[in-house]
Formats: structure tokens, C-alpha cells, sequence
């Protein structure tokens, strides 16, 4: 069975967690504790040399990084990626935006207001406001769409809403005030009304 290399209150590691147990791929959880820097020594590095979770891997030793691929190669052939060119390419893109354009902004903020030490949020004070714009922009884009479509890609739920479900319905931990966002709002209880759908906190 493959292994998940993961910290519990990661909202990347959480995707995995989310999208496997929809596709009732069983995996081995391995926990890492946010603060021991685990992820950054040798044992570690070893498997994935960017010192990251989550990371996936498998019997035969080979391992695979980045949320979004791992997203894409569970799902490749189901039901939570689409067949067709186009929407293939709209799940990506919906994915990369993820990546570039929110989780950097949304979960960085959530990570350093909620669950840093607060001597070290000092020293990152005057970027939260930097975040803030962004991540707002970012959740401003996701309001645009979703107020004209139920979901991000191809007319269904697909890993797109897995990948923008994991940090924007804990915003709220990183300072953002969702209420803003109505079209988001509806489609966060869409995604969580999804068969199969668990919590951030759940272990497994
Ligand atoms: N782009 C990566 C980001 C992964 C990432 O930032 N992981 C964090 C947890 S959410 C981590 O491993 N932090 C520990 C460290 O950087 O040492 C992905 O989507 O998987």
C-alpha cells in the first residue's frame, strides 16, 4: 500500500487525504509534527529533495511531490478527472491557479496567524497585508466563476474542487472573511455535501 508522508493540519496533505478516501484508494498514513523540521533531514530529503509534504510513496521505493500531481495521478480514469481535452485542461488550470495565485497567499497566511509561534509571526507581520490583497483576489476570481457555474471544471466535481476546497474553506484561519464571497460559500457546502467527503481533522 502506498505511503502518505503528511502533517494532519496541512491543507495540501489534506487533499490527498480527501480525494483518496473518495476513490477508496487506501494508503498508509506517515505523520510529520508541523514545527520538528522533520521534512528538512536527510532520512527525508532523501525521498523528496525539497523537503515537503505531502509525498507519496510507493512499494517499489519510487516517490512522487506536489499536491496537484499527486491529486492528478489518483484520479487519472475515474469519475474526478474529466475525459475531454477541454475539460482536462480547465481542471489544470483551475489547479495551477491554486498553486500560484492562492494557496501562496491563503494558506501562508493561515499558517503564520494560526499556527506559528507568535515571536516568529512578528518577524512576518508586515507581509500579512500583502496576503491579505492577494488572497482576496484570489478569492475574488473564485466568486466570479462560481457565481455563474456549481463547479470550478467540465460542469462536475473533479480534483479541481479538491485542490481549491483544501485552503479556501479554512480561510477564515488566515484572517479572510468568506461571508464576502457568497457564491464561494455555496459551492464550499456543495463540495462538502460530495459522498465520501472528510473533514481537515480527521486522521483517517
Ligand atoms: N506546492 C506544494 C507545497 C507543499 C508544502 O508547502 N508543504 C508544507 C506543508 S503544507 C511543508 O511540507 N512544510 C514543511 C517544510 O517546508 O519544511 C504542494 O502543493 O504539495
Amino acid at each position: 500500500m502506498p505511503v502518505l508522508h503528511q502533517m494532519q493540519m496541512s491543507g495540501n496533505c489534506y487533499k490527498i487525504r480527501l480525494a483518496a478516501r473518495q476513490l477508496d484508494v487506501e494508503l498508509t498514513l506517515e505523520s510529520y509534527r508541523l514545527f520538528d523540521g522533520a521534512t528538512r533531514k536527510p532520512d527525508f530529503l532523501a525521498k523528496n529533495a525539497n523537503g515537503r509534504v505531502p509525498l507519496l510513496e510507493f512499494e517499489d521505493g519510487r516517490t512522487l511531490a506536489e499536491s496537484g500531481a499527486i491529486l492528478w495521478y489518483l484520479a487519472e480514469g475515474t469519475r474526478l478527472v474529466p475525459a475531454d481535452r477541454w475539460q482536462r485542461a480547465e481542471v489544470l488550470q483551475w489547479m495551477f491557479f491554486e498553486q500560484y495565485s492562492h494557496e501562496p497567499y491563503i494558506a501562508v497566511a493561515r499558517f503564520w496567524l494560526s499556527f506559528a509561534p507568535k515571536e516568529q509571526l512578528e518577524k512576518k507581520r508586515h507581509l500579512v497585508p500583502e496576503w491579505h490583497a492577494k488572497g482576496n483576489a484570489a478569492l475574488g476570481v473564485m466568486q466570479g466563476h462560481l457565481a455563474r457555474h456549481d463547479w470550478l471544471a467540465g460542469g462536475r466535481y473533479s480534483i479541481a474542487d479538491i485542490a481549491l476546497y483544501g485552503y479556501t474553506h479554512s480561510a477564515a484561519d488566515g484572517g479572510f472573511d468568506l461571508s464576502a464571497y457568497p457564491a464561494v460559500g455555496a459551492w464550499l457546502t456543495r463540495v462538502a455535501a460530495e459522498p465520501g467527503h472528510i473533514p481537515l481533522e480527521t486522521t483517517w
